[in-house]
């Protein structure tokens, strides 16, 4: 192959990529997972702080990159230059050394100053918050809600009131292994409109708060690499006026009464016999309180399954069942071998959770 210089093909390239990605930048349609449209208090607080560096980074990024520029193109060597001339050789000069030293060490410290004040700000626990204790599994989250929310449990789907601070415990528990040593894995709790990250660290408790001013379904991601189903632990923060709120906690506080259907009636046991009790809880049907799954007492109130992925239809669900894997990689649930039958009756009979 012969070489060429850079060319005239290879700048045209270059100019429609760099368009290309300054295009993109521009996009203006409805971004669910848009840190920089925040919709809550704690999401504003940190934006602001954001609009306040970003221009101060752009700034200093377009100074140096262009001293940078200026230098290279302005003493690069040229055609005619004779080669045993050596440029002047320049050691050191003291007054620009600090100057350089110094400019960047005061626009730190500037910069930390409103930074630590709203980390400091934004760590307290505010006044008379929602309580809810938010637990990491692989892959797919918990949301365990205080006495005064009647201590509901949820997979996935985070329902809070709108206005009202949310303080959030999290923590992650082990993987579900065979392997004592196993601690599990760290993963991060990500709801770009209403607040920056944290992380969910097996053994250790962090605390963050959340805030949304408008009723509506905020998606969220786990954001620390946790495993094969890391890009499927999804969720979604769902806020409500303060009423439907209430009424939403009076309604999912309660119990499940057995089922009336013969068809949902054998699901029901079936999920005895098949051992679903075993890892899963159901409020109201005795015996099932383990914690290994998700809770299912408000299953088919759920707008979707299996970390967020799934829309909850009969079919996803009866595919679940069928082959958890198969839909989800890594998944902690095993293959149960069931019949399409007793996939019938269960799926009939956890519609009826809701
Ligand atoms: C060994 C423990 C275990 C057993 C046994 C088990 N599951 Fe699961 N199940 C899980 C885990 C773990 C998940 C979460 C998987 C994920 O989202 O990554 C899950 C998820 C589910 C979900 C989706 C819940 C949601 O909201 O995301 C349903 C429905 C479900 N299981 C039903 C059943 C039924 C019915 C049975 C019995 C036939 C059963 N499971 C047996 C562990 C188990
Ligand atoms: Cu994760």
């Amino acid at each position: 192959m012969r070489l060429r210089r850079p060319g005239a093909g290879w700048r045209r390239w270059a100019l429609v990529v760099t368009a290309a990605l300054v295009l993109a930048g521009c996009a203006t349609g409805e971004l669910p997972q848009n840190t920089l449209a925040p919709e809550g208090r704690i999401a504003r607080v940190e934006d602001n702080l954001w609009n306040l560096v970003f221009p101060i980074a752009v700034a200093v990024f377009f100074l140096v990159q262009g001293l940078l520029l200026y230098a290279l193109l302005r003493y690069r060597a040229r055609p005619d230059d004779d080669p045993s001339v050596l440029p002047r050789q320049v050691a050191g000069n003291t007054r620009l050394e600090v100057l350089w030293t110094l400019i960047p060490a005061l626009i730190l410290a500037a910069i930390a100053v409103p930074t630590v004040k709203t980390i400091f700000d934004l760590s307290q626990k505010p006044a008379s918050p929602l309580e809810v204790r938010v637990i990491g599994k692989q892959y797919w989250w918990e949301f365990e809600y205080s006495d005064e929310a009647g201590n509901i449990v949820t997979a996935n789907e985070l329902y809070i009131p709108t206005g009202r601070p949310v303080f959030l415990t999290l923590e992650a528990t082990g993987q579900v292994t065979d392997d004592p040593s196993s601690i599990g894995v760290i993963h991060s709790f990500w709801v770009p409109k209403l607040a920056g990250k944290q992380d969910l660290i097996p053994g250790h408790q962090r605390t963050m708060t959340i805030e949304a001013e408008k009723p509506g379904s905020y998606s969220g991601q786990c954001a620390e690499f946790c495993g094969l189903s890391h890009a499927n632990m999804r969720f979604a923060v769902v806020a409500l006026e303060p009423a439907e709120f209430d009424a939403w906690v009076e309604e999912h506080a309660s119990p499940q009464p057995p089922p009336q259907d013969e068809l949902a009636a054998r699901g029901a046991e079936l999920f005895t016999s098949r051992t679903c009790i075993a890892c899963h809880a159901i409020n109201g049907y005795e015996g099932a309180e383990a914690r290994v799954g998700p809770n299912l007492t408000y299953f088919a109130d759920r707008a979707k399954f299996a970390g967020y992925i799934l829309e909850t239809t009969p079919e996803n669900v009866a595919a679940w069942l069928e082959d958890p894997q198969a839909l989800k990689p890594g998944a902690q649930m095993p293959d149960l071998q069931l019949s399409d039958e007793d996939i019938e009756a269960l799926v009939a009979y956890l519609q009826t959770l809701k």
